[in-house]
């Protein structure tokens, strides 16, 4: 009966993955503690990640997906591509967005393909009453350990889940079955003496291979922390305002995709309708009119962008620190007339010192 039901659950999961172009990759991991499970109660007993106290909370659940879910047997990890190409060509002058969330939400197109997955598996009637959790960074659990576990790549020096045939620009996802399943075989690392991602982050945020402190990291600073940055840090963020794709654009296992691809070419993942994409502010000014109050900034970015995460505040904040570290005078303006409506006391420095920085630039008195 067992070994029916694995075996009908293993041909169904072949013909779903195989017939579907949204997945670049999938894989099998047992539903148990990773043998790296260890390395996350480091890095939280370390305090490195910073102020994310999800990260700290339910972290038996994370460490071992049993804890999570007793029924558990198989974790099917998979993969499919950020929302656009990883770009090297992207001016150093640019206001930039990490490109993962220049599309739409992941966590909608993750969800799309895991419902599509559990009815392919539910229509076989030996499968109708299997269990099935879904999940891509919705709940307590250690995505790139086992996705590694799974086969679907090596962890990167970057601490990404990076593959061969398709570097690291991809999200992970999957679903827990109650179903006993044999795993796929885990790949072999492949950074070899490379060490680019850790010499060329712009924060030095690597204490060392795979170990990433996010106090220091450009991605939690733009995207989770609502706090003040430390001026010395924003001082090396350049234009990014949401989001950081260094230590993935200087992997030379993304070069060909990024070689590749025009980047803003492809609308959204292959095999979702066309369409999809909210359109991006081009300069700095058109920025700070989108993140005025009232600018429209909700009505684009509030649902179905990874945008909303951060909101229309922490993202004029990042606008901010960005203007400042470009240079760019152009925004004075703008930014005046952002600081006039702003109450946040936060937002409301970091504006201010821009506006400083700029004037001092532009020779104004
Ligand atoms: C918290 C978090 C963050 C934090 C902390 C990142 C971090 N490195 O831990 C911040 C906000 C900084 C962040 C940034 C980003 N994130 Co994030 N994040 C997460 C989250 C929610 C948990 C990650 C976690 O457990 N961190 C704790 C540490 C210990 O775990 P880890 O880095 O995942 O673990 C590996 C390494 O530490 C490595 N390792 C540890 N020690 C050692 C030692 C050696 C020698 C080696 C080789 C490796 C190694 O092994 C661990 C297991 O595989 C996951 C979703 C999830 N639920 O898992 C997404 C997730 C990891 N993020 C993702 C993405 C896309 C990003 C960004 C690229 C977004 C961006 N462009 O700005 C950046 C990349 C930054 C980076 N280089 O890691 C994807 C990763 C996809 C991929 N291909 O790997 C995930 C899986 C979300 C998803 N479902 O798609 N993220
Ligand atoms: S995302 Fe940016 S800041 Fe964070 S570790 Fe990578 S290169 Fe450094
Ligand atoms: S840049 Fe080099 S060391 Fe870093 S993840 Fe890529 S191959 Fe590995």
């Amino acid at each position: 009966m067992i070994a029916e039901r694995s075996g009908a659950c293993l041909a169904s999961l072949r013909s779903f993955f195989s017939n579907d172009p949204r997945v670049l990759e999938w894989g099998i991991a047992p539903a148990r503690p990773t043998p790296n499970a260890g390395l996350l109660r480091t890095w939280v007993d370390d305090k490195l990640h910073a102020g994310m106290e999800y990260m700290a909370a339910r972290l038996n659940e994370r460490m071992d997906p049993k804890t999570f879910h007793p029924w558990a047997e198989s974790a099917i990890v998979f993969a499919f591509p950020y929302a656009q190409p990883l770009s090297a060509s992207r001016s150093q002058d640019a206001y930039k967005v990490a490109a993962y969330a220049r599309g739409k939400d992941y966590h909608d197109t993750a969800r799309t393909i895991w419902k599509d997955a559990e009815a392919h598996l539910k229509s076989d009637p030996t499968l109708a009453g299997m269990r099935f959790y879904g999940f891509a960074d919705t709940a307590p659990v250690f995505e790139r350990d086992l996705a590694s576990e799974a086969g679907i790549g090596w962890r990167g020096k970057n601490c990404c889940t990076l593959n061969r045939s398709h570097g690291s620009a991809f999200h992970l996802a999957g679903f827990f079955l109650d179903v006993p399943l044999p795993p796929t075989a885990p790949v072999e690392e492949f950074c070899g003496g490379c060490t680019r991602c850790i010499d060329q982050c712009p924060t030095d945020a690597f204490l060392g291979p795979g170990r990433l402190d996010a106090n220091k990291c450009i991605s939690y600073w733009t995207i989770e922390a609502r706090g003040e940055v430390p001026e010395d840090l924003s001082r090396r963020f350049g234009g990014w305002i949401f989001g950081c794709d260094v230590c993935q654009e200087v992997c030379p296992w993304n070069h060909k995709h990024i070689r590749g691809a025009t980047p803003e070419g492809r609308d959204g993942v292959p095999g979702e309708p066309e369409g999809t994409l909210p359109s991006f502010p081009d300069t700095g000014n058109a920025w700070a009119a989108l993140l005025r109050k009232g600018g429209g900034f909700r009505s684009r970015y509030r649902r179905n962008s990874p945008l909303s995460r951060a909101g229309r505040r922490n993202l004029l904040r990042n606008l901010a620190m960005a203007a400042r570290n470009l240079g760019d005078t152009s925004v004075l303006e703008s930014l005046r007339a952002s600081l006039a409506e702003e109450t946040d006391p936060v937002v409301r420095r970091e504006i201010e010192r821009t506006v400083a920085a700029l004037e001092a630039r532009a020779g104004m008195p």
